[in-house]
This record gives structure tokens, C-alpha cells and sequence, in this order.
């Protein structure tokens, strides 16, 4: 049994400060009943607590550290630019070549601007769609999360949905009024929105490869059909793509799928595990916004210096050897599936395995997860005791049925068989 004393102390001391005692309600780890361990430091496939214990990570920060924990030319960029400034109120020539960067690999997006958060991405997309259209509404769908902004915080994913509270405490019906909320992967569902609301639809946003509410792929012909909407009626199609965002292609799901959203938003990975955000798309959309135009959005750490160099260095490293470690990736994600089904199989345990590249969700579900829905109240308990019995082995998992498992660069196919071999065994404690 692994010892946690001085995590239990350092969460007693931390619940006096902070809510919950997390800056987080997603790593607050209630809804598997346990408390959350406290991080003393990461190691390339590895995470290490305070009280010594070392466990394989598949949180991976919930997305951003695809090249693992601790990469050396990510900490030489920002340790260089430390050592020269952190900040200056001014622009500076990094921040034109990480967006260059970005405009590189994701080619929809013509124009962006660089802020701090996926919340502040997704919040200024949708002002600058809002302001381009003139129309004050806006579609998202059932169980995908895009950050903690007002307006979209109704039937919100992860932590909002493992916490049980989709529609959060704070809002106010007035900054609700104008979202809508469709079925995931139901066309008909958007289409009875636009027939209820003519002309009134700024803006659609999806996750174009859900991960918060567990991974759930686009069903064939869903996001076409988005395509194909957004155009006819003049509507704005966002692609939120802070999680999928070079994580399921260099190009994000939008090259995967070969779907052209009208705008994207980007995050986690494009901050190298600092703080970075980004939303951006057609120029004439992005022309609204300031100071070019009448919409409104800044930022105090926007394009900060050491978040940017370490986002430069993880796209370089991503697009090394013409993105070959893409391939590593898929390879492990094929690996840890295979693995994971065979153990279903061998054990008698009924569950879903739903992967796209390196992010996958072991659903305990009788059948295929297409919409929040689908994800039942036993699978939710079933993963509580899993995640559980996963830690005990020394594996770390996102604590949630409602999020995305990730790989890194750095992890092994050792270190995914024994992620396996761990999963096999706490299958059998269910
Ligand atoms: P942040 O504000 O947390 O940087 O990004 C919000 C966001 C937007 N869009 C998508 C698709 C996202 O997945 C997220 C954030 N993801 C969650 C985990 N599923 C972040 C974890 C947390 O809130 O602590």
C-alpha cells in the first residue's frame, strides 16, 4: 500500500487556503473518492509525490506535456529567456514566430492572437464571432467542456460534469439565454436549434474529437454536416482544439478529419505546460477585433516570453524528423488499446476503449460512447474503484470517467505494458 502522509498533511494545510484545496476542481480527485496526492516533481513518463511514490502519468497535466515531463530544449528555451526577461508590456519578435508557427501547422487560421487560457480562447472566439455576425447566439453541444466562461457553462464536460453540476452556480439566466445546447453527434438536434432560432446563430463550437466526457470521436459525416450548416445559414463554425490541437495530428483534428472550421482555439500543448491560449481563424473575422476592430480582448500575459519560448520548442519538437514522433504516438495508443481490450476480454469485464492518436478513454460502458449520455452512472462508479486500484499499482490517471487518458514522447512500450498488466489486475478488484 502506498504511503500518502505527507500528501494528507500538505492537503489539510492546502484545503485552509484554497476551495477544495485545489486550484482545480478537476484534480480535486472526489468523484473517485480519494484525496489528491501532491507533486514533487515530473520526469519525462513520470510523476513523483511528496511522500516518494512514482507512478507512470497518463494526466500528462491534462494534455500539454506531450513531449513528457522535463524536456531538455524546452527547459533550455525557457531558462534562456529567463535569464533576460519575463515580461514587458511590448511586443516582442518570439510571439510572431510562435504564431507563425501555429499558422504553419494549422493552415484554417489566417490571423490569431495568443492569450493566456483555452477559457479565454474559447470566451474571445466567440466575441469576435458574436461581433462579426451581429448575432447574439451561440450552439455548443452536451458534455463538451470549453473552459469556464459564463455563456458556456451550460451542460459543460469535465470537472462540471464529474462534479454533477452542468449548469454551474454564479450564472445568471441573462448570460445563458443565448446558448443552446445540442445532442453531440446529432445533426438533427443543431438543425431543430437553427429552425427554433432563424438568423440568430453567431456561432457553432464543438470539440471537433471530444475529450470531456471521456474521448468520443466525430461519428461519420457529424462534423461535414457542421461544415455544411455553418455555411448555409452565415454562422461562424469554431473548432475548439485546446485539447486535440496538434495532440491527434500535427494539424489538429481539422487535418485529420478534413474539416475547415471557420475559426480555432488552441491550448494546452501550444503552451508546452505554461500558460498560453490561442484563437484565430479567417482574416475578415479576426479583423473585428481590437485594436484592428470594434471587439474588445487583452491580456496583461498575452504572448508572455517564457510561455511562448516554451511553446516554440515543443511545436519543433513535435515537427522534428517530419513529425515522426506522431507515429511513436500512435504506436503506444494502439499498444495501450489492444492491451486494455485484451483485458476486458480476459477478465470478463464489460467495457468500451474510444482512442483517436494518443488520447483514449476506457469507458466502463455496456456499448460505444457517442454522447455524454451514454456514459451511465455505473460506469462512473466502476471507474472510481478503477482509478483507485490503478494508483495503488502506480499508474496515474486523469480522475474522472469524464476525461482523456494521454501518452507522451517519453513514455515506453515497457512502460504501457505495465500499464496494461496494472489495468488487468484492477479489473479484477471491481
Ligand atoms: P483552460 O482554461 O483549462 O486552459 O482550457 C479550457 C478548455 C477548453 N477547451 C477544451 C477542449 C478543454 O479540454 C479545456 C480544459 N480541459 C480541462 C480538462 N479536460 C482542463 C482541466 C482543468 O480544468 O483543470
Amino acid at each position: 500500500m502506498l504511503k500518502h502522509d505527507a500528501s494528507d498533511e500538505a492537503f489539510d494545510n492546502a484545503q485552509q487556503c484554497m476551495p477544495g484545496g485545489v486550484n482545480s476542481p478537476a484534480r480535486a480527485c472526489r468523484s473517485v473518492g480519494s484525496d489528491p496526492i501532491f507533486i514533487e516533481r515530473g520526469d519525462g513518463a513520470e510523476v513523483h509525490d511528496i511522500d516518494g511514490n512514482a507512478y507512470c502519468d497518463l494526466v500528462l497535466a491534462f494534455g500539454p506535456m506531450i513531449l513528457g515531463h522535463g524536456h531538455p530544449s524546452v527547459i533550455q528555451a525557457v531558462t534562456t529567456q529567463a535569464a533576460t526577461g519575463f515580461s514587458y508590456g511590448a511586443p516582442t519578435v518570439a510571439e510572431t514566430d510562435l504564431a507563425s508557427a501555429v499558422m504553419q501547422m494549422v493552415p484554417s487560421i489566417e490571423k490569431l492572437r495568443l492569450v493566456n487560457s483555452g477559457t479565454e480562447a474559447t470566451m474571445s472566439a466567440l466575441r469576435a464571432a458574436r461581433g462579426y455576425t451581429g448575432r447574439p447566439g451561440i450552439i455548443k453541444f452536451a458534455g463538451c467542456y470549453h473552459g469556464h466562461a459564463d455563456c458556456l457553462l451550460v451542460k459543460a464536460g469535465s470537472g462540471a460534469l464529474t462534479l454533477g453540476t452542468p449548469d454551474s452556480a454564479g450564472v445568471t439566466t441573462g448570460t445563458t439565454q443565448d446558448t443552446f445546447v445540442a445532442q453531440h453527434n446529432d445533426l438533427p438536434s443543431v438543425e431543430a436549434i437553427l429552425t427554433a432560432q432563424p438568423d440568430k446563430i453567431a456561432a457553432i463550437i464543438v470539440e471537433p474529437v471530444a475529450g470531456n466526457m471521456g474521448v468520443v470521436p466525430p461519428s461519420p459525416g457529424f462534423l461535414e454536416g457542421l461544415r455544411a450548416l455553418s455555411t448555409k445559414h452565415g454562422i461562424v463554425l469554431i473548432f475548439d482544439e485546446v485539447m486535440s490541437g496538434f495532440r491527434v495530428h500535427p494539424g489538429g483534428a481539422q487535418e485529420l478529419y478534413g474539416v475547415r472550421p471557420d475559426m480555432t482555439c488552441l491550448g494546452k500543448i501550444v503552451g508546452g505546460g505554461l500558460p498560453v491560449g490561442v484563437y484565430g481563424g479567417r482574416a475578415d473575422i479576426m479583423a473585428s477585433v481590437a485594436p484592428e476592430g470594434p471587439v474588445y480582448q487583452a491580456g496583461t500575459n498575452s504572448g508572455n516570453p517564457l510561455s511562448v519560448a516554451a511553446g516554440l520548442a515543443t511545436l519543433a519538437e513535435l515537427q522534428a524528423e517530419n513529425g515522426a514522433v506522431y507515429c511513436k504516438l500512435e504506436g503506444l495508443g494502439i499498444q495501450l488499446q489492444t492491451g486494455l481490450e485484451e483485458a476486458l476480454r480476459a477478465t470478463g469485464t464489460k467495457g468500451q476503449v474510444q482512442r483517436v492518436g494518443s488520447m483514449l478513454t476506457l469507458f466502463f460502458t455496456e456499448t460505444a460512447v457517442e454522447n455524454v449520455d451514454h456514459v451511465t452512472p455505473t460506469a462512473v462508479a466502476k471507474f472510481s474503484s478503477f482509478w483507485r486500484a490503478m494508483r495503488k499499482r502506480g499508474v496515474m490517471l486523469p480522475p474522472s470517467q469524464y476525461e482523456a487518458w494521454f501518452l507522451s514522447a517519453a513514455h515506453t512500450p515497457e512502460l504501457v505494458d505495465r500499464v496494461i498488466g496494472a489495468a488487468r489486475e484492477s479489473m479484477l478488484e471491481l
